[in-house]
């Protein structure tokens, strides 16, 4: 093989290497996920603790809040993080609801508490509600926020394959229990969960409305710190330097 012949190869190479960089970079800024906003109300409402059942209803011998359908994961959430899946069921009547509950055996963070249930609203106050949805390809069932003390505007999953965030914001007209709830509506005319169909819920979010803030902000650079997106984005990282070195010595060479 002759030297030009061999730088060729060589730049054949490089040029490769950039391409497969630039494929992998794509991938991971495409990852982009909802920002966390703080000053939720509800516990491990980033569902990223493994005691997520503490603080919802989602155990089946527990009834009566209709979790029971739901699972929590410890990825597959916004930025890879844990979250809820949801999962079908053929029993038409069950409704399959995530519902939080602060109330855990009548202690919370170690005191003792009267018996709060359910959020707290107060008459008047403006509140904010959000959830992070991902309904897969093909699954058309109704995905809503669900609750009282004076909601009226049901907001809807209407995304597939991608998470969407369903945000909703309104004035209490009664203080006392806010029975929040997102919830698969398959009565009322709304689409169930079939048996064999999931959809993957994140950041069940609950708070005193604020002026200014952006509710609905992304994560843009699309490099969650997990594990795994770790490891992925260290290779990108070491290909590009390695890339980097191929074009000094294939130029030195090429002399
Ligand atoms: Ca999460």
């Amino acid at each position: 093989m002759g030297e030009n012949k061999k730088v060729m190869k060589k730049v054949l190479s490089m040029i490769l290497a950039v391409l497969t960089v630039s494929v992998l970079l794509a991938a991971a800024v495409s990852a982009a996920y909802y920002k966390t906003i703080p000053g939720n109300l509800i516990k491990d409402g980033d569902f990223n603790s493994a005691d997520v059942a503490d603080y919802f209803w989602m155990n089946p011998d527990e009834g009566p809040y209709r979790g029971g359908t739901c699972v929590w994961q410890k990825d597959g959430g916004a930025g890879n993080s844990g979250c809820i899946r949801m999962n079908g069921t053929d029993n038409v009547s069950s409704v399959p609801a995530l519902v939080p509950r602060n109330l855990v055996d009548g202690v919370v963070d170690g005191k003792n508490v009267d018996a709060k249930m359910w959020p707290q609203v107060v008459e008047g106050k403006k509140y904010v509600a959000m959830i992070d949805v991902f309904r897969p390809v093909g699954v058309d069932a109704t995905v809503q926020w669900d609750t009282e003390n004076g909601l009226v505007a049901y907001q809807r999953a209407a995304k597939n394959g991608e998470w969407e965030r369903i945000v909703t914001i309104w004035t209490a007209n009664a203080s006392g229990n806010c029975h929040l709830r997102v919830v698969n509506e398959c009565l009322d005319g709304g689409i169930g969960l079939k048996p064999d169909q999931y959809v993957l819920l994140d950041n069940f979010y609950f708070a005193e409305y604020k002026e200014g803030v952006n509710y609905t902000e992304m994560v843009n650079e699309g490099t969650p710190d997990t594990g795994d997106n770790a490891v992925v984005i260290s290779a990108v990282v070491a290909a590009a330097a390695l890339s980097g070195v191929c074009v000094v010595a294939g130029k030195k060479k090429s002399r």
